[in-house]
């Protein structure tokens, strides 16, 4: 029996990463750049034995079925497997901890917690870059929960090459602060998988977005060492609206939005004349997360409940990288 165990925050892209260059290996077109939150988080964890026939995939207790739900995960145990020599079947339970019940389960917190749980399990002994590569093969977002505070994603060209690193903020991270308006709950019409594919194949846009995407970085990279706010809201908040262009020029069309992430796109530009600090960014799904300082958190948050039922809104500061779990059953 070989038992690990592992917790992952989640983090979001201030920067998307849009468009893989190598389905199979999640090889990206472009790099990304992300904050690491505190909010959601998930903890995994993996007992690989002879005596178990095949693998199993407890998610929040629920048994998961089918190819579709196994894929990621089947993905990163043949990998863990593969590099251990051990060949034995395994029993995975992850629990997403979530602030409300609106869901939100998300792919980067799960299979980096994943990852660093088969990494303690089979004592693959990974540094951080190689955890994050070995993360990067379950979800391209995952390779950045690695780390706590802004981490980028360095798009490579090959399977060694293509990893996050953390980008040193001088602690700057903590003083912001993101707020979640959650729009919607229900699962989404088109995954973050199948909406970036259509998109690279056929949107009109696509190369200009990539044109666009590696200068945001710079960009917000500068922003960064500067602690200058206003700039990197301005580079995130244009840098998703480009995002979300391409999939209007893709064939056939299709948006993330809904009139809720319409309603608060707006109120965020109500907000910003009106002389608050904010700006907003959205993934591929309907949600609306608000960048903010931290300091003028509560007032927005505050401003947003007016539009808003409290449900809908979660609060969340810069959270902190993948850490190793004691496992109940030792080794
Ligand atoms: O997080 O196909 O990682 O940079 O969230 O598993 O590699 O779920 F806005 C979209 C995340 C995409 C931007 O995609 O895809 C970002 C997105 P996978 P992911």
């Amino acid at each position: 029996m070989h038992n690990g165990k592992a917790r992952a925050f989640t983090n979001i892209a201030l920067i998307k990463y849009w468009g893989k260059k190598d389905p199979k290996l999640i090889l990206p077109m472009n790099s990304s750049l992300s904050l690491t939150l505190d909010a959601f988080y998930t903890e995994t964890s993996v007992s690989f034995s002879k005596d178990y026939t095949e693998d199993l995939f407890y998610l929040d207790g629920y048994l998961q079925e089918g190819e579709k739900k196994m894929q990621k995960v089947s993905r990163l145990l043949n990998l863990a497997r593969k590099q251990a020599g051990i060949y034995d079947h395994a029993v995975v339970h992850s629990h997403n901890f979530v602030p409300t019940a609106a869901g939100l389960a998300s792919s980067a917190s799960g299979l980096a917690a994943l990852a660093g749980a088969c990494n303690e399990a089979l004592a693959l002994n990974l540094s951080s870059t190689e955890l994050s590569r070995f993360a990067r093969k379950g979800s391209g977002s995952a390779c950045r929960s690695i780390y706590g505070g802004f981490a980028e994603w360095k798009k490579g060209d090959s399977d060694q090459t293509s990893f996050a690193l953390p980008v040193d903020a001088n602690q700057w991270e903590n003083e912001l602060a993101m707020i979640f308006i959650i729009t919607n709950d229900k699962a989404k019409k088109i995954s973050s998988r199948n909406g970036m594919q259509q998109t690279v194949e056929t949107s009109l846009y696509y190369n200009d977005w990539l044109k666009a995407a590696e200068a945001d970085i710079k960009t917000a990279k500068n922003a960064i060492a500067n602690q200058d706010f206003h700039a990197l809201g301005e580079v995130i908040e244009a840098n998703c609206l480009k995002m979300h262009a391409t999939t209007l020029a893709a064939t056939p069309p299709f948006s993330y939005w809904t009139p809720d992430s319409l309603k608060a796109m707006n109120k965020v530009y109500e907000m910003r004349q009106n002389g608050q600090n904010c700006y907003f960014t959205m993934d591929a799904g309907p949600n609306v997360k608000v960048l903010c300082p931290k300091k003028d958190s509560q007032k927005i948050y505050n401003d947003l409940q007016k539009e808003f039922s409290e449900q809908q809104l979660v609060l969340a500061h810069a959270g902190k990288g993948i850490e190793s779990l004691e496992t109940e059953v030792s080794k």
